[in-house]
């Protein structure tokens, strides 16, 4: 999945894609490296951003989206955000899937999801990207990370999404410390018992800053690092910016934990 955020405020590429041309353009980019899906914001959800209003967020997703629908007929869009009107326009314009790091907890959004007939990701995070790490209190990252997911996929398929068009995410750096984050990456085998494909957003993170002291615009190592764990311990999908490295990473990875033991 290779993320375009359309934000002036995302905190590793703000501002860069605001134009929906420039949109356009690094969404052929995303392509052209291999990504399978092309994953759209128009809200910045690092620690301590503000809510955009609904309107502001349609206004910036929408031009993008009908575009991409129109210049690369057969790439599967998704669209990042957690709410309701943003995700029903957004599916109106030809996204095919709802990217909800809320999973799915607004209001309406579940019975949107179970209706349109589009696939969602429901990923982890406590409260909201304003006050999420003041609640980063675990007594085991893993078991209640799996336990919250476990919870937002029944409340989901009680809304009427039918199971096998979720997938699940842990959600690194939302509400969790770099420790809570690396112990999430280390438990991922946990997280496969819930029966549904996992996706993982590891690129350019902060904790990949708190363990090395590399700023956002250098994490690609890092990102690599936690990529190939990612692939070890079989994630079927990885958000990330760089889709060409990624790649890469996850190929090699994929055939060191295919080949056949000694
Ligand atoms: N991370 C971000 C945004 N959306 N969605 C999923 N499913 N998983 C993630 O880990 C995830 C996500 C944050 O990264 P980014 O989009 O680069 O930054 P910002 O939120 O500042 O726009």
């Amino acid at each position: 999945m290779g993320v375009l955020n359309v934000t002036p405020d995302s905190f590793s590429d703000g501002g860069r894609y605001r134009d929906p041309e420039a949109a356009l353009a690094r969404a052929g980019v995303l392509l052209a490296e291999g990504a399978d899906l092309v994953d759209v914001g128009g809200e910045s959800t690092r620690p301590g951003a503000a809510p955009v209003p609904a309107a502001e967020e349609i206004r910036r997703v929408v031009p993008v989206i009908e575009r991409l629908r129109a210049r690369f007929p057969g790439a599967p869009i998704s669209v990042d955000t957690s709410k309701a009107e943003v995700a029903r326009a957004a599916l109106r314009s030809g996204a095919d899937m709802v990217n909800d790091v809320q999973a799915l907890g607004a209001p309406g959004m579940a019975e949107l999801v179970a209706e349109s007939g589009a696939a969602a990701v429901l990923m982890h995070m406590r409260g909201a990207p304003a006050d999420m790490q003041s609640r980063a209190r675990y007594r085991d990252v893993v078991g209640e990370v799996a336990a919250e997911l476990g919870e937002a996929m029944r409340r989901a398929v009680a809304a009427g999404v039918p199971e096998d068009r979720i997938l699940l995410d842990p959600g690194i750096g939302f509400a969790k410390t770099a420790g809570q984050s690396a112990a999430v990456l280390a438990g991922l085998s946990r997280l496969r018992e819930l029966g549904r494909p996992l996706l993982v957003g590891p690129s350019r993170k902060s904790f990949i800053g708190d363990l090395t002291g590399a700023p956002a615009a250098d994490r690609l190592p890092g990102t690599l690092a936690a990529v190939a764990a990612c692939v070890l311990a079989g994630v079927e999908f990885l958000r990330v910016h760089d889709v060409a490295a990624a790649r890469q990473a996850a190929r090699v990875a994929s055939a060191i934990r295919d080949a056949p033991g000694p």
